[in-house]
């Protein structure tokens, strides 16, 4: 059960992030609008909202689920790949440290996008991005291990325009993962079950499940069909302003499990 979520609202400055999404400028107000859509979304489904400060000298700093990592009673704090987002974690620790009875932290020269870090029903999935390197992969596993978990790694760094691993996956529960094309052989051979993303929805792939509520970006018809026939409870959620700046439903939010 997912008991709370850290979020942090866009700040003035969120324009000025990184993007290659070539979709425009997105809209400050309208971006606050759909940040609170998504909070209430989370409340409705039962988790407590955490809501940090906006920090306007991080344009990225609303993608929250970049900086950590959490397990049960335990966070890891990554080193985000891209250098101008480094300076989101130090107020990630503080707002962490009253859940988590041990924090790790991945170390130069590591890095680790929190994007990249799937967790499914038997163990993590690390992909290997632009963002995640391979020794940020290594620390992170390592810490894993110490925590009793398991994990694999997926190079995604082939997949043209795909930032993070779950930007093309997400977890559906069971041993079942909704996924794009380029990344079903690589799931496969990892012992899932692959639900495809319907191949002009690839915006769809990072959906969100919240305690038996699976979020997912509107404007993707074709996946809520076919999620709706598998059983799923859907909630459709406008992201246009964060899909102008390469984000997707899950970065917004840290989830808690305790
Ligand atoms: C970035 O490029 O870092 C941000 N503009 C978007 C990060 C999205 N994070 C995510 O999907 N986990």
């Amino acid at each position: 059960m997912i008991q709370s979520a850290i979020v942090r609202p866009p700040s003035p400055t969120f324009a000025n992030g990184i993007t290659a999404a070539n979709l425009g400028p997105p809209d400050l107000a309208l971006a606050l609008e759909q940040h609170e859509g998504y909070v209430q979304a989370l409340e409705r489904a039962g988790a407590r909202a955490i809501r940090l400060e906006p920090e306007p000298a991080y344009p990225d700093s609303a993608f929250v689920e970049d900086t950590a990592i959490l397990g049960d009673s335990f966070a890891i704090l990554t080193r985000p790949g891209a250098p101008s987002r480094r300076g989101e974690v130090p107020s990630m620790r503080r707002a962490l440290q009253p859940f988590a009875a041990r924090i790790h932290s991945i170390e130069d020269p590591g890095t680790v996008d929190g994007g990249d870090v799937l967790e499914t029903f038997d163990r993590f999935l690390i992909g290997l991005s632009g963002r995640t390197n391979e020794e940020g992969a290594r620390q992170l596993a390592g810490f894993l291990e110490t925590e009793g978990l398991v994990s694999t790694t997926v190079d995604i760094r082939g997949i043209r325009g795909l930032l993070h691993l779950k930007a093309g996956v997400s977890f559906l529960g069971n041993d079942r993962l909704f996924a794009i094309r380029e990344l079903h052989h690589a799931v496969r051979a990892l012992g899932y079950e692959v639900v495809p993303v319907p191949e002009d929805e690839a915006y769809a792939a990072n959906s969100l499940d919240v305690n038996g509520n699976l979020l997912i970006p509107a404007g993707c018809p074709r996946s809520m069909a076919l999620l709706g026939d598998l059983g799923h409870t859907l909630v459709e959620l406008e992201m246009s302003e964060f899909r102008k700046m390469d984000g997707g439903l899950s970065c917004l939010s840290l989830r808690i499990m305790l």
